[in-house]
């Protein structure tokens, strides 16, 4: 029964007088035969079967006999075993290995769906759908499936095995003949392949639509994000530490016309790679690039062109990492240059972008003095201190007050306080790392205003999200609770997509239905953003509070929050949230500072003062920022730091600006694995690729669509479109009619097809079998129209 908002519905069975064979499975009944198929009618035909190895494997195994509750099987290598029979899982016959649509499979369980993607991932067939979801494994090496070749196969559809081109292709033909926006949706875990997936959509998408050449440019887009948003991690050596929508647009003749790109990112861990970075870890790629590859003209802001200059800043030099396996930095650097050129930022604004840069790697070479005896400390006034300001042009005197003071409002009066050196540190930081998060969110700008849409907005759109996975590491903090919060949401929409939306419509539209289960993440959800007590507004209060510490928020969450199915409190800062992708362990340490992130008037101050026009465009752009309305709880500083928005509630907002944007869109959704935790091809690990699969909820979009009607036509729209191919005349028929008349001409067969009070609901596939007959039958007549026009001629 499902429980998904409390309703709870028969089960009713719609495949009673089909035979039980491969196209209509026994629905699962209970959670424990969720993942496996075992039910005595399958058990009594099966000759082959899954064995659950001691290491969690599964391995293929013959049954020799049965007696009892034991089964004698035989293992690959000749062993023999005996084992309890409720625990054998059944394979698939050899006939159905590596099949391409996880569909097709007669036993749908885990062992066979892991095995089928195992099959075809040893031949390169790095593609599968999953119903209607595309499985896309990691191939960790290039894939000969890319190519003009490709594109072309795939856009006449002389191929049809699964790929991220006919993802796109669909998406665009149903933008067309549906007139709907439609969006391509990508998810997997760090590494798992988004981006590249992401890359390989705009691809297709650019080739089909492109002409005016808008398409070079939008294409161009992502060697400068992946620049200045993406650094190599443990996980993953292009990482990309923000999420972004593409929302590429079309004019009504199907050719791209414009583009749009926003991004959510959790300031916090955008800007943290800045100035922290892990042993074995990069700050973002562009400072490396720019270090390599910086010509003789910019030789006065990077210091001399010598190979080593990295080792000079000290950002860049605490974690003994400084290249990439197979990446050549000057090289990429050359080829961000020329993409800034595509996407029309000028030279000059360039040279800006590069000095913004240098300024931020010479900040971090900024050292301090003590200079009274209260340890107050000021910048040393060294070649780090001058360059800084030569940089962004500024006064070095002003630069040298920002970094040693701060200046108090309390009341009318405004004091100055002076800075001990942790304080000094986190004004230079902060002052790096908001330079950097605004040089970010110009540079989208400047792409959005070359990419920018004409004034006639009559197109309709495909939009591509990339956003970052789900992450669980040994210690998790606020960056992580940012990020799988989005993916939360990212997971309801899939959910809501594919399991409630599609079942709730067969409900409404009264059709024999059968519910099917799904693991709904609403709770989770909730626990995030329920209002009053739920964990961003709890954060959020206690982020307003002054005395508020890393421990009175953890109290506090547990103290709301003990009941909650989805929370579990910890000892000290520890709290875990029950995600649906598994158990996160959060450390409340540093919560309240990241949240608050506190605007320091004094950094605007400064760069409002520099003479140069980027410092003088980021201090506006951060006044504004601060100068929003306000939603939901404020931090109030005690002094002159401005009132904003804490950093949580700005990334709900962002994320809910990305959600809208997909709200009226068709989602196509990819499902990217990463099948090994080393970048390594050819190594296939069961248990990751395995969790990976529950997590996304893969096999139950294959169970639903399988016993589902994914295709549904209103009665209006499908007599519209097929009536013609009528023998029958049907001039004063309702639609209804109209449509049955249709079905029962082309032989429908009943169980294919379901008629509702307002829609025609039809199994996978179907509605191809008479959309090709509608085609060959207008082909025809153009046909016969113009031999017409020939034989006159
Ligand atoms: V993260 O959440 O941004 O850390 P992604 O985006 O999921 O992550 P990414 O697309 O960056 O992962 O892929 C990681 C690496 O896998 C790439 O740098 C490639 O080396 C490799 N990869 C991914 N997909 C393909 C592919 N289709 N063909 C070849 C691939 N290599
Ligand atoms: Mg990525």
């Amino acid at each position: 029964p499902y429980s998904g908002h409390g309703v709870s519905f028969e089960e009713q069975s719609l495949t009673d007088d089909v035979d039980p064979g491969a196209a209509t499975m026994p629905l699962p009944q209970s959670d424990e035969r969720r993942w496996s198929d075992t039910s005595a009618y399958a058990r009594k035909k099966i000759l082959q079967s899954w064995i659950q190895l001691p290491n969690g494997n599964w391995e293929l195994g013959k049954i020799l006999s049965t007696s009892g509750e034991e089964s004698v099987v035989s293992l690959p290598e000749g062993k023999v075993m005996k084992v309890i029979s409720e625990t054998l899982v059944p394979a698939n016959p050899d006939i159905l290995d590596g099949v391409d649509d996880l569909m097709q499979l007669s036993y749908l369980n885990e062992p066979s769906v892991l095995y089928n993607l195992n099959y075809r991932y040893n031949q390169d067939m790095i593609y599968t759908k999953a119903g209607p979801v595309l499985v896309a494994v990691n191939p960790f090496k290039e894939v000969p499936l890319y190519g003009n070749r490709y594109i072309e196969a795939y856009r006449k559809k002389s191929n049809d095995s699964p790929h991220v081109y006919a993802i796109a292709d669909t998406a665009i033909r149903e933008m067309i003949r549906d007139e709907v926006n439609q969006s391509i949706i990508i998810s997997g875990e760090s590494g798992a392949g988004k981006t590249e997936t992401a890359k390989i959509a705009m691809q297709y998408l650019a080739a089909l639509g492109g002409g005016s050449g808008i398409e070079y440019e939008i294409l161009k887009t992502n060697p400068i994000l992946e620049a200045f948003g993406n650094a190599k991690t443990l996980r993953n050596d292009n990482s990309s530490r923000f999420g972004k929508l593409i929302e590429i647009h079309f004019s009504e003749s199907g050719k791209i016309s414009g583009a749009q790109v926003q991004t959510c990112k959790c300031k916090q861990s955008h800007c943290f790679t800045v100035v922290q970075c892990a042993e074995g870890e990069r700050s973002y790629h562009i400072f490396y690039q720019l270090c390599a590859g910086a010509s003789s003209s910019l030789r006065g802001m990077v210091k001399e062109a010598k190979s080593d200059k990295h080792l000079q800043y000290k950002y860049l030099g605490q974690s003994n990492c400084y290249s990439i396996n197979g990446v050549d930095d000057a090289e990429r650097f050359h080829a961000v240059k020329e993409a800034l050129d595509i996407v029309h930022v000028s030279k000059e604004d360039q040279e800006s972008v590069f000095a913004m840069l240098a300024a931020v790697l010479w900040l971090g070479n900024v050292s301090f003095i003590i200079i009274d005896n209260e340890n107050h400390v000021e910048p040393v006034a060294d070649e780090s201190l001058s360059t800084v300001a030569k940089l962004i042009g500024c006064n070095i005197n002003e630069l040298k007050l920002s970094l040693s003071k701060r200046n108090m409002r309390v009341g009318k009066d405004t004091i100055v306080q002076k800075l001990t050196l942790p304080q000094a540190i986190d004004a230079r930081d902060a002052l790096a790392k908001s330079i950097f998060s605004c040089l970010f969110d110009w540079l989208v700008e400047q792409i959005n205003k070359s990419l920018a849409v004409g004034k006639r907005r009559t197109g309709r759109s495909i939009s591509i999200l990339d956003i970052y996975g789900f992450e669980s590491f040994d210690k998790n903090s606020f960056e992580q609770f940012c990020i799988n919060y989005a993916n939360e949401r990212l997971q309801q929409h899939f959910n809501r997509h594919l399991f409630k939306l599609e079942q709730e419509e067969y409900i409404q539209d009264g059709i024999d239905w059968t519910r099917v289960d799904f693991e709904d993440n609403q709770d989770c959800l909730s626990l995030f953003e329920k209002k009053p007590l739920g964990l961003l507004s709890l954060l959020d209060e206690e982020s307003t509070f002054p005395n508020g510490t890393d421990l009175t928020l953890a109290n506090k969450l547990k103290q709301h929050l003990h009941s909650n199915s989805c929370f579990r409190g910890d000892r000290e800062k520890l709290f875990t949230v029950v995600h649906y992708a598994g158990e996160v362990t959060y450390e409340t340490t540093g919560f309240l500072e990241k949240n608050r992130d506190l605007l320091h008037l004094d950094s605007i101050q400064l760069l409002s003062s520099c003479s140069c026009h980027l410092p003088q465009a980021f201090a506006s752009s951060m006044l504004i920022q601060s100068e929003k309305p306000v939603v939901g709880p404020l931090y109030k500083a005690g002094g002159a730091d401005s009132q904003r928005l804490s950093v949580a509630t700005k990334f709900k907002g962002q994320l809910f600006q990305l959600m809208q944007r997909l709200g009226n869109t068709t989602p196509h959704f990819i499902r990217c694995i990463k099948p090994n935790n080393v970048q390594s091809p050819g190594l296939y690990e069961q248990g990751l690729v395995l969790q990976q699969l529950r997590c996304c909820g893969v096999l139950e979009v294959v169970r639903i669509s399988r016993s589902g009607f994914p295709t549904r036509v209103s009665h209006q729209k499908f007599a519209r479109r097929y009536g013609f191919l009528l023998v029958e005349n049907i001039a004063d028929k309702d639609p209804l009619s109209v449509s049955v008349a249709i079905l029962h001409q082309f032989n429908i067969l009943p169980e294919m097809y379901q008629v509702g009070y307002t829609k025609l609901f039809f199994r996978t596939g179907q509605i191809g079998v008479l959309e090709d007959t509608r085609n060959r039958t207008l082909h025809g007549i153009l046909r016969v129209q113009s031999s017409f026009r020939g034989y006159q001629a």
